[in-house]
C-alpha cells in the first residue's frame, strides 16, 4: 500500500535581477525575466501527507495551525496536484523555516517550492523538475527558481524556471545584512499589482528589464563581477524608483537601508568589490566573491544600522528527503 507520503527541503533564493509585475495575473505570469542566486541557507522543509481519513487539508507553520490566506495559498497547490493526480485526497502539511518566518525575509520562495516537490512526490506523480518549478510558480513565481540550484532564471511569460549555473559555477557570497526584526507592512503580490496599476514608470520598467536580464546572463557565464554587480544595483533600483513613483509612493527602504547602500557605495571606493540588492524589505543584501567575504562581514557586522549579518553561499535546488532527513 502506498504511503501517500513525501519529505522535501528547498532553499530561498535572492533575485539579482529582479521580478516585479505580472503579465498575466491569473495564471501568475511575470512580465519580466529574473535571474537569481539559490542559497545554500534560510532553508524550509515541508512534509506532505495525503490522507483518506482527512476531511480537510491540515497545515502546520513552525508548529502551529495556519488558517485563512495563507491556508488557502496552500490548498490552492495542493488542489492542483490533485487534479492532476486525478484523486481527492486532504493532505497533512507540516512545514518548518530554519530562519523567523516574521523577519521580513523571503520565505515563500523556499516554502513552495518544497511544498511544491513533496506534495507532488507524496501524490505518487513522477513529474519533471520543469514541472514542479510551474506548479511553483503558479503559487510565487520566486519560488518557481529555488527548485534549481546555483544560478536559475525564470523567464517573462514562462510557465516555469530553469539553471543558468550550477552552485560551484562561481565562488560568491551574499550577505543578508538584517536592518529591522518584524513582518513587512505591504506583501509582494499586492505591492506589484498597485505599481502595474498606477505607476507611470511601470511600463518603462518593463520595458526595459530584458535588456539588463540579458547583460547579467552573460556576465554570470563569463564571470564578470563588477558587470553583474551593476547590473545587479540598477534591477534594484529601476524595481523601486517604479514601486515610488505610484501614489501614494511604495516605499520599502528605511533610513537604515539607505544607509548600508552608502556604505557598500564607499567600501567599493575604498577597493572593497560589492553590490547591493534589496527586495520588498528593508534589509540589504550584498554581493561579493568569497575571497572578500569576510572583510565585507567585518565592515557590515560593524554598521549600526545592521542588527545581524546572514552569510550565504550559492547552495543546491530543492530535494527529496528520507522520513530521517537525508538526501534520496
Ligand atoms: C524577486 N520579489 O524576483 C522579487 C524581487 C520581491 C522583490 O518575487 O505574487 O512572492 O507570489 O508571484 O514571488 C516576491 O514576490 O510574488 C518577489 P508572487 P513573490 O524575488
Amino acid at each position: 500500500m502506498t504511503r501517500h507520503l513525501a519529505l522535501a527541503s528547498a532553499h530561498s533564493n535572492i533575485a539579482l535581477i529582479k521580478y516585479w509585475g505580472k503579465s498575466d495575473s491569473a495564471r501568475n505570469l511575470p512580465a519580466v525575466p529574473s535571474l537569481s542566486l539559490t542559497l545554500d541557507g534560510l532553508t524550509t522543509t515541508t512534509r506532505v501527507q495525503f490522507d483518506a481519513e482527512l476531511s480537510a487539508d491540515r497545515v502546520q507553520l513552525d508548529g502551529a495551525l495556519v488558517a485563512g490566506r495563507e491556508h488557502a495559498r496552500v490548498v490552492a497547490l495542493l488542489d492542483r496536484v490533485r487534479a492532476l493526480r486525478g484523486f481527492e485526497l486532504r493532505a497533512r502539511v507540516e512545514s518548518t523555516n530554519d530562519f523567523p518566518t516574521a523577519a521580513g525575509l523571503a520565505s515563500s520562495a523556499s516554502g513552495f517550492a518544497a511544498l511544491a516537490l513533496a506534495a507532488s512526490h507524496a501524490s505518487g506523480l513522477s513529474l519533471s523538475l520543469e514541472a514542479v518549478s510551474g506548479l511553483a510558480r503558479q503559487s510565487s513565481a520566486s519560488a518557481a527558481r529555488s527548485l534549481f540550484g546555483g544560478f536559475a532564471s525564470l523567464p517573462a511569460d514562462s510557465e516555469h524556471a530553469h539553471q543558468v549555473a550550477p552552485s560551484t559555477h562561481w565562488d560568491l557570497r551574499l550577505l543578508v545584512a538584517v536592518t529591522e526584526e518584524g513582518r513587512k507592512p505591504l506583501g509582494s503580490t499586492e505591492a506589484m499589482e498597485v505599481t502595474k496599476r498606477e505607476s507611470p514608470y511601470y511600463s518603462a520598467w518593463v520595458a526595459h528589464a530584458p535588456e539588463l536580464y540579458q547583460e547579467a546572463e552573460r556576465a554570470i557565464r563569463e564571470r564578470r563581477f563588477d558587470t553583474l554587480g551593476a547590473c545587479m544595483e540598477q534591477s534594484t533600483m529601476m524595481m523601486h524608483a517604479s514601486m515610488w513613483a505610484t501614489r501614494p509612493a511604495i516605499v520599502f527602504f528605511t533610513d537604515a537601508t539607505l544607509g548600508v547602500v552608502h556604505r557598500v557605495r564607499a567600501l567599493r571606493k575604498e577597493g572593497l568589490p560589492c553590490y547591493f540588492t534589496i527586495d520588498a524589505g528593508p534589509h540589504v543584501k550584498v554581493l561579493v566573491e568569497a575571497r572578500h567575504a569576510a572583510a565585507l562581514q567585518r565592515e557590515l557586522a560593524s554598521l549600526v544600522q545592521v542588527k545581524r549579518v546572514i552569510p550565504c553561499a550559492p547552495g543546491p535546488g530543492a530535494r527529496l528527503l528520507t522520513d530521517e532527513g537525508a538526501s534520496c
